[in-house]
């Protein structure tokens, strides 16, 4: 299929049924917000299935996925070495709520992978994850307050749904009703990439936070790298006054680089936060650091964390699977040349057509902003770009063939299964949206 053989108006008929049913048992017919397309306008679509770099919806209308399950699908849709560890895993069990030998294949994996993981506990999400890490860094500071950044999403964790990215975002309230003001009165919400800022709270309050917790590239209000020296300021106040360090490298582990971002950037976190990356694409997340962080953690220390699902044979199987495949040598350079050249292609059409747009990427992940600006590093810039034209861009894409995240707000991701021809049939795309806009 060809993005000019993809014509405009595809049938959606059976998603819009299914949506319709949905909304009778489940809230706003969706399990996940961002999945509802408000962000967009319009019915979310309701998928079939996967395979290599293309989704399949309901009505067999067939699309390139930008999202990739929001990150984890590095290596595209039913990877074949992921399959195969799944059905082998299949034959043996679905779980035993007990330990196995591929938990600790795994936690070796990761702390050779990402050295400054010395000890690491795997979850069942992200959320849990970051909220984990939280009550670690609590317990091991013996001290309260922590600190985000505006426009950072850690998952739906009380103190940390002040500000908030992604869906809270994307729906206009990043503030949550049902958090009580006790929980979000500890936590100092400063600007991304505002090194002043972070060094004033740290001025004031230093010996009373706890930790800082960053996206080190944030990828829950679209795409915002870091500037330079802006998490070398937060690893220098950390240090200063005892504070811990948590990356939240949900997005970014294994996918900006075999590191994550701490090794792209060169500066060492206390304690990383990691979620469905590891799974392959299965319910999984994990929290790791130094080690004498690590064992406050129970039944070594006194700060309770548990869960019976942890460390799901069928997602560490995926999950090894995944981790195997991309340290082929030069996985990850092939990832970011490739997604260069897919913004770089964007940015010369959107020009070409005189729409004002500009991208970034690091590794395989990617955003772009509708804009006049040249580079975007904060909060205001983001929300300052053009809503209206993206939302028109959304579904002049979707209809020649191609998914995007459903909200102006989200990171895109670009993966092995991407090959040429579908860089190439997305640019036709992307031609054909600006000239429409
Ligand atoms: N930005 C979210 C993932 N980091 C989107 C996924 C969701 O909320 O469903």
């Amino acid at each position: 299929m060809s993005a000019t053989e993809a014509t405009p108006k595809k049938n959606h008929s059976r998603s819009a049924a299914l949506f319709e049913e949905a909304r009778h048992f489940i809230p706003g017919g969706v399990n996940s917000p961002v999945r509802a397309f408000r962000g967009v306008g319009g019915n979310p679509l309701f998928f079939q299935g996967g395979e290599g770099a293309w989704l399949i919806d309901e009505d067999n209308n067939r699309y390139i996925d930008y999202v990739g399950a929001w990150g984890p699908l590095i290596l595209g849709h039913r990877h074949p070495d992921v399959i195969a560890a799944l059905q082998a895993q299949l034959q043996l069990g679905l779980g035993y709520g007990a330990s196995t030998e591929a938990e600790i294949t795994i936690a070796k994996t990761i702390c050779s992978l990402v050295p400054s993981i010395e000890r690491v506990r795997l979850v069942t999400s992200g959320t849990e994850a970051t909220m984990s890490a939280i009550r670690v860094a609590r317990g091991f500071t013996r001290r309260d307050r922590i600190v985000k950044f505006e426009g950072c999403y850690h998952g739906h964790v009380d103190g940390l749904l002040v500000k908030a990215g992604s869906g809270a975002l994307t729906l206009g309230e990043p503030d949550s009703l049902g958090v009580p003001k006790a929980y979000t009165d500890l936590t100092h919400v400063l600007p991304y990439n505002d090194i002043d800022a972070l060094a004033a709270l740290f001025e004031k309050h230093g010996r009373e936070i706890a930790c800082v917790i960053v996206e080190p590239v944030a990828g829950n209000m679209n795409l915002v790298p870091p500037v330079p020296g802006f998490l070398e300021a937060m690893r220098q106040v950390c240090t200063q006054y005892g504070a811990v360090l948590i990356f939240d490298e949900v997005m970014t582990g294994f996918r900006v680089a075999l590191g994550g971002a701490q090794s792209h950037y060169q500066v060492t976190p206390d304690m990383t936060t990691l979620g469905k990356v590891i799974g392959g694409g299965l319910p999984v997340g994990a929290f790791g650091g130094r080690r004498e962080i690590m064992e406050m953690v129970a039944p070594l220390g006194p700060v309770y964390q548990a869960g019976t699902l942890a460390g799901s044979p069928l997602a560490v199987a995926a999950g090894m699977a995944m981790l195997k495949a991309i340290q082929a040598p030069g996985f990850h350079e092939a990832l970011s040349v490739r997604t260069q050249r897919l913004m770089k292609g964007l940015e010369e059409r959107a020009s070409a057509a005189g729409i004002p747009f500009t991208t970034h990427s690091v590794g395989g992940m990617f955003g772009c902003f509708f804009s006049t600006e040249d580079k975007i590093t904060r909060f205001e810039q983001v929300m300052a770009c053009n809503v209206e034209q993206f939302r028109k861009y959304f579904h002049l894409m979707l209809e020649r063939g191609v998914y995007l995240a459903p909200s102006a707000f989200e990171a895109g991701f670009v993966g092995t299964a991407h090959g040429d021809a579908e860089i190439d049939l997305t640019l036709d795309a992307a031609e054909q949206a600006f000239a429409a806009l």
